[in-house]
Protein backbone atom coordinates (compact mmCIF):
# COMPACT_ATOMS: atom_id res chain seq x y z
CA UNK A 1 0.00 0.00 0.00
CA UNK A 2 1.50 3.42 -1.25
CA UNK A 3 2.38 5.45 2.12
CA UNK A 4 1.29 9.04 2.40
CA UNK A 5 3.10 11.63 4.41
CA UNK A 6 0.82 14.73 5.08
CA UNK A 7 2.42 18.58 6.02
CA UNK A 8 0.51 21.31 7.92
CA UNK A 9 1.04 24.64 6.44
CA UNK A 10 3.55 25.81 8.51
CA UNK A 11 5.66 22.74 8.35
CA UNK A 12 5.34 23.08 4.14
CA UNK A 13 6.51 26.67 4.60
CA UNK A 14 9.63 25.89 6.77
CA UNK A 15 10.49 22.95 4.34
CA UNK A 16 10.42 24.96 1.67
CA UNK A 17 11.82 28.05 2.96
CA UNK A 18 14.15 27.46 6.03
CA UNK A 19 15.71 31.09 7.40
CA UNK A 20 18.75 31.66 5.70
CA UNK A 21 22.19 33.22 7.36
CA UNK A 22 24.26 35.89 5.56
CA UNK A 23 27.89 34.69 6.57
CA UNK A 24 30.27 38.00 5.93
CA UNK A 25 34.47 38.22 6.33
CA UNK A 26 35.01 41.35 8.27
CA UNK A 27 38.43 43.12 7.16
CA UNK A 28 41.83 43.73 9.70
CA UNK A 29 45.41 44.69 9.30
CA UNK A 30 47.29 41.38 10.26
CA UNK A 31 44.93 38.61 7.72
CA UNK A 32 47.01 38.17 5.03
CA UNK A 33 45.15 38.07 1.60
CA UNK A 34 46.50 35.00 0.44
CA UNK A 35 44.76 33.17 3.87
CA UNK A 36 41.63 35.14 2.81
CA UNK A 37 41.17 33.81 -0.52
CA UNK A 38 42.86 29.97 0.79
CA UNK A 39 39.70 30.28 3.32
CA UNK A 40 37.06 31.68 0.46
CA UNK A 41 37.99 28.72 -1.46
CA UNK A 42 38.50 26.27 1.26
CA UNK A 43 35.36 26.87 3.34
CA UNK A 44 32.71 28.58 0.81
CA UNK A 45 34.08 26.32 -2.08
CA UNK A 46 34.52 29.82 -4.09
CA UNK A 47 36.31 29.34 -7.23
CA UNK A 48 39.93 31.45 -6.84
CA UNK A 49 38.82 34.24 -9.01
CA UNK A 50 35.61 34.99 -7.04
CA UNK A 51 37.72 34.58 -3.84
CA UNK A 52 40.07 37.07 -4.72
CA UNK A 53 37.12 39.39 -5.68
CA UNK A 54 35.55 38.62 -2.45
CA UNK A 55 38.84 38.95 -0.27
CA UNK A 56 39.35 42.82 -2.15
CA UNK A 57 35.84 44.12 -1.46
CA UNK A 58 36.05 43.08 1.87
CA UNK A 59 39.63 44.63 2.34
CA UNK A 60 38.13 47.55 0.89
CA UNK A 61 34.86 48.13 2.21
CA UNK A 62 35.70 46.39 5.42
CA UNK A 63 33.33 43.75 5.07
CA UNK A 64 31.67 41.31 2.12
CA UNK A 65 29.33 38.15 1.92
CA UNK A 66 30.94 34.62 1.67
CA UNK A 67 27.69 32.52 1.78
CA UNK A 68 23.94 32.36 2.69
CA UNK A 69 23.12 29.11 4.51
CA UNK A 70 20.50 27.55 6.71
CA UNK A 71 21.15 28.76 10.61
CA UNK A 72 23.56 25.42 11.67
CA UNK A 73 25.40 25.45 8.27
CA UNK A 74 25.88 29.34 8.66
CA UNK A 75 27.30 28.76 12.33
CA UNK A 76 29.38 25.64 11.63
CA UNK A 77 31.23 27.71 8.52
CA UNK A 78 32.15 30.28 11.15
CA UNK A 79 33.62 28.29 13.39
CA UNK A 80 35.32 26.56 11.00
CA UNK A 81 37.11 30.20 9.79
CA UNK A 82 37.87 31.25 12.84
CA UNK A 83 39.09 27.66 14.05
CA UNK A 84 41.47 27.93 10.71
CA UNK A 85 42.56 31.90 11.64
CA UNK A 86 43.87 31.24 15.34
CA UNK A 87 45.69 27.92 13.94
CA UNK A 88 47.58 29.85 11.65
CA UNK A 89 47.73 32.92 13.97
CA UNK A 90 45.49 35.77 12.08
CA UNK A 91 42.60 37.70 13.75
CA UNK A 92 40.37 36.91 10.94
CA UNK A 93 36.83 37.33 12.19
CA UNK A 94 32.78 36.58 10.21
CA UNK A 95 29.43 38.13 11.41
CA UNK A 96 25.99 36.48 10.91
CA UNK A 97 22.83 38.06 9.92
CA UNK A 98 19.63 36.41 9.39
CA UNK A 99 18.39 36.95 5.82
CA UNK A 100 15.14 38.53 5.59
N1 LIG B 1 43.33 43.87 5.04
C1 LIG B 1 44.15 42.67 4.93
C2 LIG B 1 45.56 43.05 4.46
O1 LIG B 1 45.77 44.14 3.99
C3 LIG B 1 43.55 41.63 3.97
C4 LIG B 1 42.22 41.11 4.43
C5 LIG B 1 41.19 40.99 3.52
C6 LIG B 1 42.02 40.72 5.75
C7 LIG B 1 39.94 40.48 3.91
C8 LIG B 1 40.77 40.21 6.18
O2 LIG B 1 38.55 39.54 5.61
C9 LIG B 1 39.76 40.09 5.25
N2 LIG B 1 46.50 42.12 4.58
Amino acid sequence: MEEKIFFDEEQEISLDNPDRYRVYLLNDDYTTMDFVVYVLMTVFDKPRVEATRIMLYVHRHGKGLAGIYPKEIAETKVAQVESLARANGFPLKCSIERDD
